[in-house]
């Protein structure tokens, strides 16, 4: 098959799109889609300031990349999760990180959270879950604690995550098997910011993983292979399995699927209502950023039984 573009041969045939293209073409095509979804779902203009989360996978590398091709003011924050199950996760996915952005002349925050609060994500969930259960929970609340605590200290606009379609199918679908309305209607390419929480978005949300695959390898990004060993066998790999099987018969359900919904819920035809009383926020007494709990944040909350358990 040929390139759509220049007739060379075709290194991507995205049959959702019934387009193919060469290298040179694809790399021009994937930035000039993310800049139309950008100003689509507006995103942010080029006078704001983003800080990209990225984990030195091919995702998170390939957006901080896109916006800075893109001329965007775009740094990083990498989060050191202390994950070293096996393979030296979180050491890996850092070194990666760190060198792509030196060779990219990009500024980078590093937060190490067992340097910060003195006990690694695992141990952390240790303590939470008394040595059972897997330790995502506390490693989602930890990450958007910590995203939000640097957005707000440095002065960013926003968040970005490169949260990319398969992603966001997966959540959807998990969401929509337990029909939990809340979440539905709170997914989407952009959450507002609200007092003291910067907005966040997902530039990537319309990418298919293997879009961004063949992205980062035809960039020659240097990514982490592994996933986090943690994610082995969680829901979402699960529901990410299932909707690659409709997929494989219907090759562009995936993102049928999350456009319709977004369609849905912009037209206010999602008949879903958000339950009384959710958006009671204020700011918590000990890091200052909003919550709907009593006197502390969940974070904080978790921090302190850490410090002293019972
Ligand atoms: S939540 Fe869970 Fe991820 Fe944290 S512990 Fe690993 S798999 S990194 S996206
Ligand atoms: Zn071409
Ligand atoms: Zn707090």
């Amino acid at each position: 098959m040929n390139c759509r573009r220049c007739d060379q041969k075709a290194v991507i045939h995205m049959r959702q799109h019934k387009l193919a293209l060469c290298a040179e073409h694809y790399l021009e095509w994937i930035p000039e889609q993310t800049e139309r979804f950008i100003k689509k779902y507006g995103m942010f203009t080029r006078d704001e300031k983003i800080l990209v989360a990225v984990s030195g996978g091919k995702d998170s590398l390939s957006l901080w990349d896109i916006l800075a091709r893109l001329g965007y003011q775009a740094d990083g924050l990498y989060l050191g999760l202390g994950i070293d199950a096996g393979i030296s996760y979180s050491h890996e996915s850092q070194r990666l990180t760190e060198k792509f952005a030196s060779e990219h002349n990009l500024k980078l925050h590093v937060v190490d959270i067992e340097k910060e609060y003195g006990k690694s994500i695992p141990v952390l969930a240790d303590i939470s879950y008394r040595g059972h259960g897997r330790p995502c929970a506390v490693c989602g609340l930890a990450k958007r604690h910590e995203m939000n605590r640097i957005a707000r200290d440095f002065g960013y606009d926003v968040l970005a995550t490169g949260h990319n379609l398969d992603d966001e199918a997966a959540v959807l679908f998990g969401n929509t098997l337990k029909w939990v309305g809340d979440y539905i209607l709170r997914q989407g390419p952009v959450l507002p910011g609200t007092d003291g929480l910067a907005r966040k978005v997902k530039p990537l949300c319309r990418f298919y993983e293997r879009e961004m695959t063949a992205y980062a390898i035809a960039r020659g990004i240097e990514y982490i292979y592994e996933e986090c060993p943690f994610a082995d066998g969680s829901q979402s790999i699960f529901h990410k399995e299932a909707l690659n099987q409709l997929e494989t018969a219907r090759p562009g359900t995936k993102l049928i699927f999350y456009l319709s919904f977004l369609e849905a819920k912009n037209n206010g035809n999602l008949f879903v209502e958000k339950s009384a009383g959710q958006s009671q926020l204020h700011p918590c007494l000990k890091c200052g950023q909003p919550t709907s709990a009593p006197g502390l944040c969940s974070f904080c909350r978790m921090i302190e039984k850490a410090e002293n358990p019972t």
